[in-house]
């Protein structure tokens, strides 16, 4: 489609000026079709930065340039009218420089390639919780990762009308070519890591984005718009955008329940999404695997969708004993990034559970090395980046729930929140109350992996919500934000419909370093615990801490030792007494005054119930 036939003027103007602004050789609006999809692809191959893959259909393999592997935190600016605002976990710039300075990288920016207008929806297209952006951007990378990751064309500026509300959002790899040049098998953007932004301005619910062609920092949907400035939009409209995983779980009696989860990097989160229950007779599904969007229905219930369409999962761990229905989904129709190449056209990385085929394989650089004879490299020799990630359809996913792309969105029965704790964190703690429960996301914390690229891996670092590197406002008043809603609900006399709250660690570990719970389909166990206590099942104790499992309320997965079932779900009350006064100075005194009093409130009577 031609940006002269684009019916809403808003939307006409804003690209024109766009056009003006990054001087692009031609201009086109998407449609989503399967036609354009191919015609990216073929773009891509043709510029030697797309490698189709023999061995499974229609997929590809890229290799971005080593500037270009991870979401950059440290250029993710929050450019709110003031710094406060933004809080102190977020970069703040002022809105109006930002935007000065930006523009000049833009100028001309696109020269020599095509500029990409791309409707996408966030949701199913017209659902009341969905919402719609318009991504500009001159690589066709994203386009067609953008077709995989949201519901993209006219049916989306079909439901946009003459005069719909959309999410904004500039992109640029930062590199024009001359008219006579190609990308050569180049990965393009701009390598300069200080002239890279993912700039947000939560004010007018924009998203401008240059300089990176990866990830989260490009397909301006996901983090940019469904975590950052959503969080905003929900909390000026009274929802809740998280980072999220939801399941559905059906017990042996066929009852079902919803659950959403937060879990910050390296904890499993993919895993749990599409976990495999070693517990006869219960299931789990799929509704989404990272966000979720959460608006409380006519019943007084909250209900969540999953604002996307696919995966983009980090590769290197996934294997058929890790996640069996994350390697079904990428058979086939799938977007393979910093992945090793084996000789038989297939991808590969460490821990896939098995060494690569033939006699040598191409790493994520794109050099040729010997073949893993197994899937262990020595750290900083890769064969695949860290962060390699595979985009692919969620719809391909087996264990997808039927319902996942219901408009209405299902039901949520429970929170889950988690972290990578070695130690104090029992295996799971249900909240007594729901601003205790908002305390529990509030002190998430885990170790850090190598999806952020700028912060020192290995390290703990608290992860409120796991929203720390996508709270689009100040963190202290999104805890408000949750506060505020549990207090409307009850007040509507809903209370007894809000989710339940619960706090999970999969990663406790014994004096000799050795996992203490085997984790994967184990993690059934807890949550049919959770789905009992949702249903007020007596399997609990009630303690300073929270409400944990009676002795035998789970039973012991094959190996773990009833010694070791009491140490994972027993209060370690040394530990929360060193922990409690971790979060008091060194986490909540960040925040000022713009820390809710009920979260002190809520620390202060734990402490008090621990002496
Ligand atoms: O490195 C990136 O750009 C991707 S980050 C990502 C991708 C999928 C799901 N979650 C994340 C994350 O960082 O939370
Ligand atoms: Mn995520």
């Amino acid at each position: 489609m031609r940006v002269k036939k684009l019916k809403h003027a808003g939307l006409k103007k804003w690209v024109e000026e766009a056009v003006a602004l990054m001087t692009p050789d031609s201009v086109e609006v998407c449609d989503g079709s399967r036609t354009e999809y191919v015609r990216m692809i073929k773009t891509l191959v043709k510029a030697g930065l797309a490698t189709p893959l023999k061995a499974r259909p229609n997929s590809y393999l890229f290799r971005s340039d080593p500037s270009d592997v991870a979401r950059v935190e440290s250029r993710t600016i929050i450019a709110s009218k003031t710094e406060i605002e933004a809080g102190p976990t977020n970069h703040w710039k002022d809105p109006v420089e930002l935007k000065a300075t930006m523009s000049a990288l833009y100028k001309g920016c696109m020269t020599g390639r095509s500029m990409y207008v791309i409707p996408f929806s966030m949701g199913p297209v017209g659902s009341d919780i969905a919402k719609i952006g318009i991504q500009i951007t001159d690589s066709p990378y994203v386009v067609a990762n953008m077709h995989i990751m949201t519901r993209v064309g006219k049916k989306v500026l079909d439901v946009l009308g003459d005069d719909g509300f959309f999410v904004p959002c500039y992109h640029s790899i930062g590199k024009p070519l001359a008219s006579w040049d190609s990308d050569n098998g180049e990965w393009p953007c701009e390598p300069d890591v200080n002239k890279k932004f993912i700039s947000h301005f939560p004010d007018t619910y924009e998203i401008w984005s240059y300089g990176s062609g990866y990830g989260g920092n490009a397909l301006l949907g996901k983090k940019c718009l469904a975590l950052r400035i959503a969080s905003v939009l929900a909390r000026d409209e009274g929802w809740l955008a998280e980072h999220m995983l939801i399941l559905k779980i059906t017990n042996p009696q066929g009852q079902v329940k919803y659950i959403t989860g937060a879990l910050p990097s390296a904890c499993g989160k993919t895993n749990l999404a599409m976990l495999l229950p070693t517990l006869p007779g219960w299931k789990v599904e799929t509704i989404g695997d990272d966000i979720a969007w959460m608006k409380f229905g006519p019943d007084g219930r909250l209900y969540a969708i999953n604002p996307e369409a696919g995966f983009f999962g980090v590769a290197p761990g996934t294997s058929d004993h890790s996640n069996f229905n994350a390697m079904q989904s990428i058979r086939k129709n799938t977007i393979f990034t910093n992945c090793g190449l084996t000789e038989d056209g297939d991808i590969w990385w460490e821990q896939i559970g098995h060494g690569a085929p033939g006699k040598e394989i191409i790493d994520w650089k794109g050099n040729k090395k010997p073949a893993p004879q197994t899937d262990k490299s020595p750290k900083g020799e890769e064969i695949a980046h860290p962060n390699a990630r595979f985009t692919a359809p969620a719809r391909q996913c087996p264990c997808i729930a039927a319902e996942w792309e219901d408009p209405k969105g299902v039901p949520i029965s429970a929170f889950l929140f988690g972290g990578r704790r070695a130690a104090t964190i029992p295996l799971v703690n249900q909240s007594k109350s729901w601003v205790h429960g908002v305390f529990m996301g509030s002190i998430t914390g885990s170790e850090i992996t190598a999806a952020a690229l700028d912060i020192k891996a290995g390290t703990v670092r608290r992860d409120p919500f796991a929203m720390l590197p996508f709270c689009g406002y100040n963190m202290g008043d999104y805890f408000g934000h949750w506060i505020k809603l549990g207090k409307k609900s009850e007040a509507e006399g809903h209370g007894d419909k809000l989710p339940k709250i619960f706090f999970v660690n999969w990663f406790r570990k014994d004096k000799d370093g050795n996992f203490m719970w085997p984790g994967y389909g184990e993690n059934s166990r807890v949550l049919a615990w959770m789905f009992d206590r949702c249903d007020g099942k007596d399997n609990y104790v009630e303690t300073a801490i929270g409400n944990l499992p009676k002795p035998g309320a789970i039973e012991p997965p094959p190996g773990v030792s009833a010694e070791t079932m009491a140490q994972l779900c027993g209060l370690d009350k040394a530990g929360w007494k060193t922990e409690i006064a971790d979060i008091r100075d060194k986490h909540y005194a960040q925040f000022g005054d713009r820390l809710p009093k009920e979260l002190y409130a809520e620390l202060d009577a734990i402490e008090k119930q621990l002496s």
